[in-house]
């Protein structure tokens, strides 16, 4: 079964937002709140929902611990964040919604998504209009957390729907980058496309040099300890895979050559199907359970 591991963590203050990051191990998932200090509002970006596969069970350990440090600090939380539809690990969202409030919210190419996945599961249950989200965020779009204004970033590449959260100085990458030692995200999951990451990149290294970039994963290489946040100027002088005199065609021939030798996720097949649902289970069968379902040879 997924083991909880939930790391101490860094609450670190800028011009933008504080910042409070929980690393999910089984996932190398980096899942962070960000904190209005005027008004102790809060905004949570992708969040887990710890699944153990073999037995079809969700567990609420990793999620309880952001529950728990939220209600300790008297935080209201108005936004359960995603950077995209995860395919490593399921969202915990609709669970911290459920516990604390807030709106669902993901970028408007969800719709995209939803459709490759409801014809994939050939499972006309798998919205294809965007719900069950709370809210869908177009490219420039701009919205509250307290008082502080975020700003989103269309991003494809990784997936057609990845947006990026910009507050004051910090930006939320999710998985465009990972640090600079590990470089950049996969792309040949459906709607994947190397080409629009290497855009998107560009558009991440056009923020100035000094914006905190907040990763979505690390993946620890050569066995060093967890990091998850960088800037700008490191990334564009130091990622291993594209940092600014990488072209658009060495990265994306670097990219296919890669990607042609990873497996896929361990969880892909229950993740995407919770969370093109906003991390909703699939509507109960007449027995009253959920059941989630194995495309063969299909993936
Ligand atoms: N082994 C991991 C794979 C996770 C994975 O594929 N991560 C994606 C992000 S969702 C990625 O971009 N990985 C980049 C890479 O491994 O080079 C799992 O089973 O979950
Ligand atoms: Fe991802």
């Amino acid at each position: 079964m997924s083991t909880v591991a939930v790391a101490p963590v860094h609450l670190e203050a800028s011009v933008g937002p504080e910042v409070k990051t929980w690393f999910h191990q089984a996932s190398n998932t980096a899942c962070h709140c960000l904190v209005d200090p005027a008004t102790r509002c809060c905004a949570v970006v992708d969040s887990v929902l710890d699944f153990d596969y073999a037995s079809g069970r969700t567990h609420t350990g990793f999620a309880d611990a952001i529950v728990t440090w939220i209600r300790a600090e008297g935080l209201t939380l108005q936004w359960l964040l995603e950077t995209h539809a995860h395919a490593d690990h399921l969202s915990a969202a609709p669970y911290l919604k459920r516990e604390l409030g807030g709106r669902v919210a993901i970028g408007e190419h969800i719709r995209d998504v939803q459709k490759v996945f409801r014809g994939l599961f050939n499972d006309p249950s798998i919205p294809a209009d965007g719900s069950p989200f709370d809210h869908l965020f177009s490219d420039g779009e701009t919205f509250l957390i307290g008082s502080l204004e975020a700003q989103v970033m269309h991003t494809p590449g990784h997936t057609p729907a990845c947006i990026v959260y910009r507050v004051g100085d910090t930006a939320f990458v999710g998985d465009t980058l990972f640090m600079p030692d590990y470089g950049t995200a996969r792309c040949d999951f459906p709607g994947g496309d190397a080409h629009a990451l290497y855009q998107s990149v560009q558009k991440i290294f056009a923020l100035p040099p000094h914006t905190r970039l907040y990763m979505c994963h690390d993946y620890m290489p050569g066995g060093r300890e967890v990091r998850w946040v960088s800037t700008v100027q490191e990334q564009r002088e130091g990622n291993v895979q594209i940092h600014a005199g990488v072209d658009e065609a060495a990265f994306v021939a670097f990219r296919k050559q890669r990607d042609a030798t990873l497996s896929m996720p361990a969880l892909i097949v229950p993740a995407v199907q919770v969370n093109v649902r906003a991390g909703e289970m699939p509507p109960p069968e007449s027995n009253g359970l959920s059941y989630l379902k194995v495309p063969v040879n299909a993936l």
